[in-house]
């Protein structure tokens, strides 16, 4: 028997690329940008210029932390969905004097070394990582058992799901916590469509290159042979959606193959690489409640760029 041409590719990815390059309006979920060189990639574009994000949530975070540390009290078990151990979970630790350190994330290579490092610079805080996907309910450990909770889920990360999913995470994330917990959540706002044109389209090319790495990645890991000069990035405001796309448009006909599977697209014809929603301040609101949180303050910069919201998870009420 012939060895499988593609012995290491991760079989979900496989299966995602060929369902979403041959569906009739091409998709491929946004979680496979990041590989080792989309995460490079996408920590180069928290640095642009244009990808204000970042840097707005970081000097929220700085301003707000404390005022989180008086609603919510000390002695919280903080549970960060996505690990983490960034800059910004440093700021939120250093302000809220926390009971525990909760990581959550897929990658446990990862999680270890944030693990690690949160460990040196926070002496005497326990450390809890759990490797899991947190798109489910995840089972905290015991003991936790009597401690209050914190979720933090900055970076505006619940922009990249469509809504329906959204509420799905927010779901999970309540059952994980339990009632009576906290939830401190980043949702990028609505704005001038040029400024987040410019934000998803950089005038160095970073997010270009972050968006034709997929292809780079599926020509490596899927046995493809996508010519990736036929292929431009593109950032699309779609304003019924209220979000931004990413897309990699055919600049020209082109034929390639991926694990033997052979596609055709036609100049214009695009494959669907992200979605980036953008929150109003209702809207934001509005998504936390479906999802079982009651925001309780919300902040937003000068500009209202971004908004952080303290939400908690009230006990279940009969409607009136
Ligand atoms: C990770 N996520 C919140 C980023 C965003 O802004 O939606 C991913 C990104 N894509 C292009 N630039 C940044």
């Amino acid at each position: 028997m012939d060895a499988p041409r593609t012995p290491l590719a991760d079989p979900d990815f496989r299966r995602d690329v060929l369902a979403g390059l041959a569906a009739p309006i091409r998709a491929i979920p946004a979680r496979w940008l990041y590989d080792r060189r989309g995460s490079e990639l996408f920590e180069a574009i928290t640095r642009l210029p244009e990808y204000y994000l970042t840097r707005t949530e970081t000097a929220l975070l700085e301003r707000r932390c404390p005022d989180v540390a008086r609603i919510a009290g000390p002695g919280q078990a903080v549970v960060e969905f996505g690990s983490g151990a960034s800059v910004k979970t440093r700021i939120l630790l250093a302000a809220i004097a926390p009971s525990a350190y909760v990581p959550v994330d897929i990658s446990g290579d990862f999680l270890r070394d944030a693990a690690a490092s949160l460990e040196e610079d926070f002496p005497g805080l326990p450390v809890h990582p759990i490797e899991a996907d947190f798109t489910r309910p995840i089972e905290l450990p015991a003991e936790l058992a009597a401690l209050p909770r914190l979720g933090f889920f900055p970076g505006s990360t619940i922009g990249n799901l469509i809504p329906s999913t959204g509420v799905d995470l927010l779901r999970a994330m309540r059952r994980t916590l339990g009632t009576g917990a906290w939830l401190f959540i980043g949702f990028d706002r609505v704005k001038d469509p040029a400024e987040l044109l410019s934000a998803y389209d950089d005038s160095a090319g970073v997010t270009a290159e972050f968006n034709s790495n997929l292809l780079t990645r599926i020509n490596r890991e899927l046995d493809g042979d996508i010519p990736l000069d036929a292929f431009r990035h593109r950032a699309v405001w779609n304003e019924k959606l209220s979000r931004i796309e990413m897309h990699l448009e055919a600049a020209r006909e082109v034929a390639f193959e991926v694990a033997g599977t052979p596609f055709a697209m036609a100049p214009g014809e695009t494959i669907h690489t992200e979605n980036s929603h953008k929150y109003g301040e209702r809207d934001a609101r509005l998504l936390l409640l479906a999802g079982g949180w009651t925001p309780v303050e919300e902040w937003t910069d000068e500009e209202a760029r971004f908004a952080l919201i303290l939400a908690k998870s009230e006990p279940a009420r009969s409607a009136p």
